[in-house]
């Protein structure tokens, strides 16, 4: 690892770039350089979005950043850490809840970075005020919008890993690997279907 690498993780591991997140472990354990920001509202948002940083992590061997970022409670924060995110990251994760502005205000921000959007179900309307408030963008700002809660939560994370492997081969291979255990699964499944039917029968 080079010195300007060392100096950047080390300016990385600085509250205020968020905390470094990789498959060895968490801030001072972690090891790289972060390819995506997952960030949120809130960190009542964080059991959701460990689904993302554990999928980037786990499957695909990505290091993130994660950082809450809260455009209704600290505007300023948040535009001081999007403007200085570490040029290692190319994709953005964003979550909220409720009326979601975050990763449209991340995508005016950062007209160079791609901004994959999670909404939280939460509240009286169980996350489809964040759905529309992510998906309804004027032109010129886009969000990747996934689906409410914990299937859009992993499915960000696909599509941030998808992304990236554009220009990674190696990326590309673990993409082909995970598809490939959700094969394995619906096989297994059907492997155990006729003792299933026999059970629920008797
Ligand atoms: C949003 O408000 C956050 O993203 C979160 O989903 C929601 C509620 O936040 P807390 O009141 O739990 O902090 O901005």
């Amino acid at each position: 690892m080079s010195i300007q690498d060392e100096h950047a993780i080390r300016a990385i591991l600085s509250p205020e770039h968020g905390v470094l997140v990789s498959p060895e472990g968490v801030g001072a354990q972690a090891q790289g350089l972060p390819r995506v920001l997952v960030t949120m509202g809130s960190d009542s948002d964080l059991p959701l979005m460990m689904k993302t940083v554990n999928t980037l992590r786990y499957e695909f061997g990505i290091a993130c950043l994660v950082q809450i970022n809260s455009v209704h409670r600290d505007l300023r924060s948040v535009v001081k850490h999007i403007e200085n995110l570490p040029a290692s990251v190319q994709v953005v994760i964003a979550c909220a809840g409720g009326a979601a502005h975050l990763p449209g205000n991340i995508a005016d921000l950062r007209a160079d970075l791609p901004v994959i959007g999670v909404p939280r179900d939460l509240g009286a309307l169980k996350g489809v005020d964040a759905l529309l408030s992510m998906v309804q963008m004027p032109e010129g700002a886009p969000v990747a919008v996934m689906a409410i809660g914990d299937a859009g939560a992993v499915n960000a994370a696909i599509h941030a890993a998808k992304e990236l492997a554009i220009a990674d081969p190696t990326l590309k291979e673990r993409l082909q690997t995970y598809a490939e255990k959700r094969k394995a699964r619906v096989q297994g499944q059907n492997e155990t279907l006729a003792t299933k039917i026999e059970t629920a029968h008797s």
